[in-house]
């Protein structure tokens, strides 16, 4: 045996990596690796505003050192990729990583012949409770919006409304625009924000809401890293009477003590982690106990293995799982979470913002959502497949999220 080569692989090699950008209602990054026995495993590497960094990443120097590699090995590959890249974490690199890992994941419950989530240890669940997006420029549209995802058969709504006499908004889209975001334009639009105005309308709109459809349904509001640590503890305290199922990201987590001060003044549950991408952005939250969910996607934080390792790790203190689900994670990214929903313990809710039906010219998809719930399918591997001619139809088109502002000109969170 020469040290330090692990020797007996299977014979499964990798034979080709690909990266397809295509742009079917907004960017994705898709990688399709091949095997030398003919399978085809997908992994996204979506990062919004971002694509082309990641899309290089991968192509320029991950491809080349991919080839010829065990396919089966995939702890192997992601720590080879994680710690042979010497330069850890990031956004773009754990997105890197996650589109092959994902990927790998795919090759392996496909030659299984099983729907991922049976590799990933069988279902803990019937089903995967999804909550969706409201929004509105004013509390009547947001009422009307609500009103048409229960329609849907949602139980669970993000609410997010304009803020009165300051317009747009987190999570407002704009008229006729067909739904907020995707990042859009050569350069990104500014956004004003005034913090005072914005803690004093959000009560109001979740006392709209109470009235309007009684206490069973639960409201979920995200506030975009936009509050300091004492404004957003306020605000928690002031929607204690309307329970929210949570508030989402309340000031910039990347202060991990900041949370531990909101904590400190309200019983609201807190949610966050849709920038993280590995588990030491969680090491302080876990420790402290601040936070109840982990928002982080499988696309951005290092895919099946590395969410699963931050997933296991708040398992210990009761922290569920709430894997970000928005349009900027392709269905190939979404279908990752779904199977990872139905097999981990501690499952808490998956968010689903609603892909626009261009995009499934491009990426054919075994999930479906009916009632509130739902099902990542019973197709082999992840069950999405890309039509790599219809991907030729849509052209990467440069697009960026908006930069916030306050009203004095300063740049703040967006
Ligand atoms: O703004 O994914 O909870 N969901 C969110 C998202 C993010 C986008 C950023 O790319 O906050 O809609
Ligand atoms: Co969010």
């Amino acid at each position: 045996m020469r040290p330090g080569r692990i020797q007996e692989g299977s014979d499964v090699k990798i034979a080709s990596a690909d990266v397809v950008i295509s742009s079917p209602g907004r960017n994705f990054v898709t990688l399709v690796l091949k095997t030398d026995d003919g399978l085809v495993g997908l992994g996204d590497a979506t990062v919004n505003g971002r694509e082309l960094a990641v899309a290089s990443y991968l192509r320029d120097h991950v491809a080349p050192i991919l080839i010829g590699r065990d396919a089966h090995a995939i702890e192997d590959t992601w720590q080879y990729l994680y710690r042979g890249a010497y330069w850890r974490r990031g956004p773009i690199t754990m997105a890197a990583i996650a589109a092959v890992d994902v990927a790998l994941w795919d090759l392996k419950a496909q030659a299984a012949g099983l729907p991922l989530y049976q590799i990933l240890g069988g279902r803990s669940r019937n089903a995967i409770r999804a909550y969706g997006h409201a929004y509105g420029t004013d509390l009547d549209e947001l009422t009307d919006s609500v009103r048409a995802l229960l329609e849907q058969g949602f139980g669970a709504v993000r609410v997010q409304v304009s803020t009165p006499g300051i317009g747009g908004g987190y999570g407002v889209a704009e008229a006729g625009d067909g739904g907020y975001e995707p990042a859009r334009g050569q350069r990104p639009v500014e956004e004003p924000f005034d913090p005072g105005r914005y803690v004093r309308s959000v009560p109001a709109m979740f006392d709209k809401l109470r009235n309007t459809f009684g206490p069973e349904l639960d409201l979920l509001h995200d506030v975009h890293h936009r509050l300091t640590p004492i404004q957003a503890a306020r605000l928690g305290k002031s929607l204690e009477g309307y329970a929210p199922y949570w508030l989402e990201d309340v000031s910039p987590a990347e202060n991990q003590a900041a949370l531990r001060l909101v904590r400190q003044h309200t019983t609201v549950p807190l949610a966050t982690g849709e920038t993280f991408n590995s588990v030491f952005d969680y090491l302080q939250l876990f420790a402290d106990q601040s936070i109840d969910y982990v928002r982080s996607s499988v696309t951005h934080a290092g895919g099946i293995t590395g969410l699963r390792r931050i997933l296991d790790m708040a398992a210990v203190g009761q922290v569920k799982s709430a894997i970000h689900g928005p349009t900027d994670v392709s269905p190939v990214g979404l279908a990752a979470a779904l199977h990872l929903d139905l097999a981990l313990h501690n499952f808490g809710i998956q968010e689903f913002m609603q892909h626009v039906d261009l995009t499934f010219e491009v990426f054919d998809v075994g999930y479906s959502f009916a009632n509130g719930y739902f099902q990542p399918g019973e197709r082999p591997g992840l069950g999405v497949s890309l039509d790599a001619r219809a991907a030729e139809r849509f052209p990467y088109r440069a697009a960026y999220l908006p930069v916030g502002r306050l009203l004095d000109g300063t740049v703040h969170d967006w």
